[in-house]
């Protein structure tokens, strides 16, 4: 469209319709200009969209956000955030406490909205889960919110599976709708995610597509031009177009055409433009990344017929008419949900019990009955190994424990291999055991949709991989989501796969990313108790590293017990009576050469301690006194050993402390000749701690 010309009127758009759209549109507009910063234009533009998808179709109870059978609504557009906002508010959704209760008050009123992007609104920059109550995942990272809406879909076809029977056939049955934009098509995690959607034949999902033209540097004629159609019906999706997202007519014909499709995804492609309404800045980036501007703003108004100088206006009617839409319907739809859990819990109430564990995200009773105890053993067994037997343990006691790998199961061992298990298919959604395919990034992404439905899951790689995914880990720890991640083959212990499959640099990666929990446990006890770690961390994803090689199985009558992995480090051994001369710090394959290491130290009559170290954020978090007694600030001699980066180690070595580590990326050879380029040998460590005794020694 030509600077200045106005937009052309649609027919369609008549009355209360056109009003509340029009609120949606202005109550964005002002957000943002209030603000002064943030992107007007997509919600501008897609206000119909939501508009009939929220007031029409969704299956959502403004005043039970969190019922579990609700449709979910991903913005994966996370930069158009006061377009959710405006919904938010104008359909009054009711907040929600941490515990999952439905608060009296409304989670995103006015002053929130005037408040956008303010400390402590509760409309921050881009749209966050457990923040604003009604926000089903937190977006912004363009990709991110589709590739989760894929665990979600998933997740819902497994409670489907599970949990609907005779009688209660639809106690599962929510559709998942997500609204993406140029960029989440472009970014790679979305073809990923997109690639198993479609192979899993997941009908309950809906991706609506603004195909506007326009990303940041300007037109997508620079970037992008690949026929996203014909790319989604090679995905074996169903795709349907609407021409102009101003006629809510087609796009009430095209989620219909979504909810009759039986057998895959569905893509409505929509044709927008960005600005709608604004003259000077419609269909131009220049309505993406900043407001409007006074004037703009004025003549957009006056373009809806709005009047120009009001701001944040609600006009009389508009709340009624979202409580008449979505709120009535979606009030009927929850109550009669809950009438008939009620039903299902008298017909079935192992399932039902289950069902509330499940969520309010506790644990099932007698979880932890099964966990297996290894006998001191000098061979050993690889921790993957261990984590197998502990994982299917648990698995055993808990039904909605699922997860899988990205191909690679056979070598992470992340198989739930009891009977029945089965294996999660397009014929069979039941299945427990998962197969991501060589998808990383979209694994992570799809264990948040799977975690936020509130099933458990897990999902598992080689340890290298996990940059693959780091964007959706740290969505995970963001939003304080319980996913477990499985990463094997943790360090140079991979041998001849070489420096591409050696991890050097990803431990100090994952310790630097606030919340989330990483444990590297040095052998099958610690395994053990690294798992009961992990189930109880009920807002917060771990990470489990795990070797490919055996590690011996450390003598617990003669060292201190794996229980103090619970505390993320512990004195495994000590010098007998009084402080130690010096102390040897390691995590996971590395504890057992420190052993090694101290007895030789100790029949030399060297006063050594050797401390366990599995999590750092776990001994962070533990109290000074205890932190104290674990690394007594007089004993400065201290050597730390990880086959890793030493990067963060001098946070517990100290500036003057010796770190045995690698700063290379690592080398292709067997084992055995690694660890001698390296300096992983008793040798090393005992020259080493001998240093450090020297170089602290009280000088007189
Ligand atoms: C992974 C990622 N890369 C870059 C950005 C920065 N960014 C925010 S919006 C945007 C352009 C998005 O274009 P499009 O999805 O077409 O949205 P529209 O401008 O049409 O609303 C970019 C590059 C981001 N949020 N996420
Ligand atoms: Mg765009």
């Amino acid at each position: 469209m030509s600077a200045a010309a106005p937009p052309t009127a649609t027919p369609t758009l008549l009355g209360m319709d056109l009003t509340c759209i029009n609120t949606i549109r202005t109550l964005s507009i002002d957000g943002v200009q209030a603000a002064n910063s943030g992107h007007p234009g997509t919600p501008m533009a897609l206000a119909p969209v939501a508009y009939t998808l929220w007031q029409q179709f969704l299956r959502f109870d403004p005043q039970d956000p969190v019922w579990p059978n609700r449709d979910r609504f991903v913005l994966s557009i996370g930069h158009a955030s006061m377009l959710l906002y405006s919904l938010l508010h104008l359909t009054e959704v009711r907040a929600v406490s941490k515990d999952y209760e439905t608060l009296g008050e409304v989670s995103v009123p006015l002053d929130a909205i005037k408040a956008f992007r303010q400390l402590d609104s509760r409309c921050p920059g881009h749209p966050e889960y457990r923040w604003t109550s009604g926000v089903e995942t937190t977006t912004g990272p363009l990709g991110q919110g589709v590739s989760t809406s894929v665990g979600m879909a998933i997740g819902r076809q497994w409670l489907a599976a599970h949990y609907n029977r005779p009688g209660f056939e639809d106690l599962f049955d929510f559709n998942v709708y997500a609204l993406c934009g140029d960029g989440c098509m472009m970014e790679g995690i979305s073809s990923e995610a997109a690639s198993l959607a479609g192979h899993l034949r997941l009908s309950n999902l809906c991706w609506i597509y603004d195909n506007n033209h326009i990303t940041i540097e300007g037109n997508t004629s620079q970037t992008f031009t690949e026929d996203v159609a014909t790319r989604f019906i090679g995905y074996g999706w169903n795709v349907t177009r609407v021409g102009d997202a101003n006629d809510i007519e087609m796009l009430a014909r095209a989620f219909r055409t979504f909810q009759n499709c039986k057998d895959r995804p569905t893509l409505i492609i929509v044709d927008s433009h960005i600005g709608y309404g604004a003259p000077h800045k419609q269909d131009t980036s220049g309505a993406h990344g900043e407001p409007l501007g006074e004037e703009e703003v004025r003549l957009a108004k006056r373009n809806y017929g709005w009047p120009e100088d009001r701001k944040f206006y609600v006009p009389d009617g508009v709340y009624d008419h979202f409580r008449e839409g979505i709120g009535k319907r979606g009030k009927q739809l929850r109550d009669a949900w809950f009438a008939r859990i009620a039903e299902y819990r008298k017909q079935y109430p192992e399932l039902a019990e289950e069902l509330y564990r499940m969520q309010h995200r506790q644990l099932p009773e007698g979880w932890d009955h099964d966990l297996p105890g290894f006998p001191a053993d000098a061979k050993g067994l690889a921790t993957r190994e261990s984590s197998a037997q502990a994982l299917n343990a648990i698995a055993k006691n808990m039904p909605w424990l699922i997860g899988g790998s990205a191909d690679l199961a056979p070598s992470t061992k992340t198989r739930i291999t009891q009977e029945g298990a089965g294996d999660f298919s397009a014929e069979n959604y039941a299945g427990r055991n998962f197969h991501f395919g060589i998808r990383e990034h979209a694994m992570g992404a799809i264990l948040n949709g799977l975690s936020l439905v509130k099933v458990r899951p897990f999902g598992s790689g080689f340890f290298i991989f996990v940059d693959y995914m780091r964007g959706s880990m740290r969505l995970s720890a963001l939003m304080e989501l319980p996913v477990i991640f499985v990463f094997t083959h943790d360090s140079i212990g991979v041998g001849e796969d070489g420096p591409t499959h050696q991890p050097i640099e990803q431990l100090a990666h994952l310790r630097s990313m606030p919340g989330l929990v990483l444990i590297r446990p040095a052998d099958a006890n610690e395994v053990v108790e690294a798992w009961k770690v992990i189930l109880q961390l009920h807002h917060a994803p771990a990470v489990l590293v795990l070797t490919r090689q055996a590690v011996p199985t450390i003598d617990r009558t003669k060292y201190a017990p794996a229980a103090g992995l619970a505390r993320g480090a512990y004195v495994l051994a000590d010098a007998a009576g009084g402080l130690p001369e010096v102390i040897l710090l390691a995590t996971g394959s590395e504890v057992a050469l420190c052993l090694e290491a101290y007895e030789q130290l100790t029949k030399e009559g060297v006063r050594t301690r050797v401390v366990s170290m599995p999590s750092w954020e776990l001994f962070d978090d533990q109290d000074k006194d205890y932190r104290e007694s674990v690394l007594p600030p007089q004993v400065r001699a201290r050597v730390s050993v990880e086959m890793a980066s030493d990067f963060g180690w001098s946070k517990y070595t100290g500036s003057e402390g010796s770190n045995i580590c690698i700063e290379t990326f690592g080398a292709s050879a067997p084992l055995k000749q690694l660890l001698k380029k390296f300096g992983f040998s008793v040798d090393h460590v005992v020259t080493a701690a001998k240093d450090q005794i020297a170089l602290h020694k009280p000088s007189n």
